[in-house]
């Protein structure tokens, strides 16, 4: 990937230490106008947490993303992987950082609207849109500016099903993302990977998740069946949506998040699922939500968050690469 990019230097390019320059995600090339993007990944953040319901931060997440992902900024001629012997984002593939989407405070509507805008922006430039949360309410409108898409299959990380109605009449907070996805036309199967926690949703949530035929796998399922057990569960679909809510990560390696339950999956877990994922069909869009740099420690969540965000990029553009 191109790395033209600050900060100053007589050198003939810049050594990309990480705590030097403006932390865009991975130090990338930034893009604040989207009618001029060009690029074959668009990292926006998205940072909107009016909706969370214990503890508040998310809105911090895209700022703590960006600066735990110059960890890995170095990469000069991609990003070379020990284990598989293989090196991701090589040239010509671009990645680059569009900034945030605006929010006002104490007006979800609008700010829904700007984020439903910018992600049909990015799609249409032909960009694979990597939005950084922000609290999951923000995967609504999000999910709506995939509608030129048929089917669209959605992969789920988290501890919650996120499926209820309307409770107390709010329809779009963060506890019914992908319910209102299930009545969205243009969305498909739904594979929710992560369930745990007495009290994380009802039972008439699940019975409702049930009928609409969603792939429910609880984390006990992951640890004692495995991530082969889980791959294979994957829905057929040509089109892949991956929706992370951090909170699907234990708490021990994954804190600062809004809403935590003990028993979560390992990132080992959750980033060979998103490989199998890859390999499987095309990955169209990502986003990484709950994300609450004030509740983390050692910027641990945001590292996990930045890490699963790259491996992500990864797969998907080197499944490209071999399937050419
Ligand atoms: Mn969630």
């Amino acid at each position: 990937m191109t790395m033209k990019n600050y900060p100053f230097t007589i050198e003939k390019e810049s050594m990309r230490n990480p705590f030097v320059g403006i932390p865009s995600f991975l130090m990338a090339p930034m893009c604040f106008d989207l009618d001029e993007l060009d690029a074959d990944i668009a990292v926006i953040g998205m940072p909107y947490d009016m909706g969370t319901s214990v503890k508040t931060g998310a809105r911090f997440g895209p700022r703590g993303v960006r600066e735990a992902s110059t960890y890995n900024c170095y990469a000069h001629e991609g990003w070379y992987d020990p284990v598989r012997d293989e090196t991701f984002l090589g040239e010509p593939w671009k990645i680059v950082d569009c900034g945030n989407i605006d929010v006002l405070h104490t007006t979800y509507e609008r700010s829904f609207k700007n984020c439903e805008a910018a992600i049909r922006k990015i799609l249409s430039r032909g960009a694979i849109p990597f939005t950084i949360g922000g609290d999951h309410a923000i995967t609504t409108p999000i999910l709506r500016a995939f509608d030129s898409y048929k089917d669209l299959c959605i992969i789920q990380f988290d501890a919650h099903l996120d499926f209820t109605y309307k409770p107390f009449g709010i329809a779009e907070g963060p506890g019914s993302p992908m319910r209102r996805a299930s009545e969205m036309a243009h969305i498909g199967k739904i594979m929710q990977i992560g369930m745990r926690g007495i009290g994380s949703s009802q039972y008439s949530d699940f019975q409702d998740a049930r009928a609409n035929g969603n792939t429910i796998i609880t984390s006990k399922e992951v640890r004692q069946k495995g991530v082969d057990y889980v791959i294979s569960k994957i829905p057929e679909a040509e089109n892949y949506y991956i929706t992370f809510d951090i909170d699907g990560l234990d708490p021990s390696i994954a804190n600062g998040t809004g809403s935590p339950v003990p028993f979560g999956l390992y990132y080992e877990e959750a980033s060979a699922i998103i490989e199998a994922v890859a390999y499987k069909g095309n990955i169209v869009g990502f986003d990484m939500a709950e994300v609450s740099p004030p509740n983390d420690t050692n910027d641990m969540t945001c590292m996990y968050a930045a890490q699963l965000m790259l491996d992500a990029m990864s797969f998907l553009t080197k499944a490209k690469e071999k399937n050419k």
